[in-house]
């Protein structure tokens, strides 16, 4: 059921996702559509329509705020990817924006896929203003210097200190920079459906420990995904500048931490006095992919 669901919803959020940027003949459009449009699995606009659906909130209603959500995504990962950043030549399975429109138009394309998403919500005409100033709020705080890019400032920075790495950066690091966007998504259908204190409480730790297990298990499939790179974990990925649980705890602890940090998701989850069972499902596509 939940799959079929996930399907109905990925295919609405790309019609939505279309909408967002014009197919005109400029290349911003151009670059700005490469990659919004790019196949992903769609997590942070699922999580937020699940949340909605969970306390009643129609998904065509959420649309325009999950789809929000996604425009901030491809913004952060165009610029992960460019030279000044991570340097990379592909993602998704193809060559990163930068690599196909230059460096100068995927930093704009960036820049404008941000600001759509803002403009996304305010334009709205599912919520009233004062849900929808609530939700810009978040997505903001989510995204900007209290959120995603500290996180990725806390990132780059830690790797020129790779000595001195430990759990509670590692932890910090991640938090910041993939959790605050995922607890978004969820705060978003929680904002929208105008929940009790006490549900968001619940629905706020389901989503720290979703953030957290989204990148444990990020980790461990760039480990145990790769052979080749097992027989010499211990060391290299630090030695490679990228900063990991296998890297830094091992294979072992990195599978008990994720099954730990399931469990207590699912404890947050089932806290709550509703039908949460598309989020406990989207849970389990987060944590049990490929293991
Ligand atoms: C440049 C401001 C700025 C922030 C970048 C999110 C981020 C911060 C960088 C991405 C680097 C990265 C690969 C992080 C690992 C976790 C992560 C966010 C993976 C990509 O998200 P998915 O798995 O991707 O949801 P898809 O392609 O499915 O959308």
């Amino acid at each position: 059921m939940t799959q079929g669901w996930v399907n109905t919803w990925i295919e609405a959020i790309q019609i939505h996702l279309q909408r967002i940027v014009p197919d005109s003949s400029h290349v911003l459009h151009h670059s700005m559509r490469y990659s919004l449009l790019a196949d992903g699995k769609r997590i942070r606009p699922l999580l937020a329509l699940a949340t909605g659906r969970a306390f009643g909130v129609a998904e065509e209603k959420m649309l325009d705020a999950a789809c929000a959500l996604e425009c901030i995504h491809a913004y952060s990962l165009i610029h992960d990817d460019l030279p000044c950043m991570d340097n990379d030549d592909l993602r998704r399975g193809k060559p990163t924006n930068h690599k196909v429109f230059g460096d100068a138009m995927a930093l704009l394309a960036g820049d404008a896929l941000q600001t759509a998403a803002f403009s996304c919500i305010s334009r709205s005409t599912s919520f009233s203003s004062e849900i929808r100033i609530r939700m810009i709020s978040l997505l903001a705080e989510a995204a900007g210097h209290q959120g995603m890019v500290l996180g990725q400032a806390a990132d780059m920075e830690a790797e020129q200190q790779l000595g001195e790495m430990t759990m509670e950066k590692l932890r910090f690091i991640h938090t910041y920079k993939t959790g605050k966007l995922l607890q978004a998504a969820i705060e978003m259908g929680a904002i929208a459906a105008e929940v009790s204190d006490s549900q968001y409480h619940s629905l706020h730790q389901f989503a720290c420990h979703l953030g957290l297990v989204f990148q444990m298990v990020d980790d461990w499939l760039d480990v145990v995904g790769d052979t080749a790179v097992m027989g010499k974990m211990a060391g290299s990925d630090q030695e490679h500048g990228k900063l990991t649980y296998p890297a830094l705890i091992g294979i072992e602890a990195t599978k008990q931490a994720i099954e730990t940090e399931e469990q207590l998701a699912l404890q947050s989850l089932h806290a709550i006095d509703a039908d949460t069972s598309l989020l406990e499902n989207l849970l389990f596509l987060v944590t049990r992919r490929n293991r």
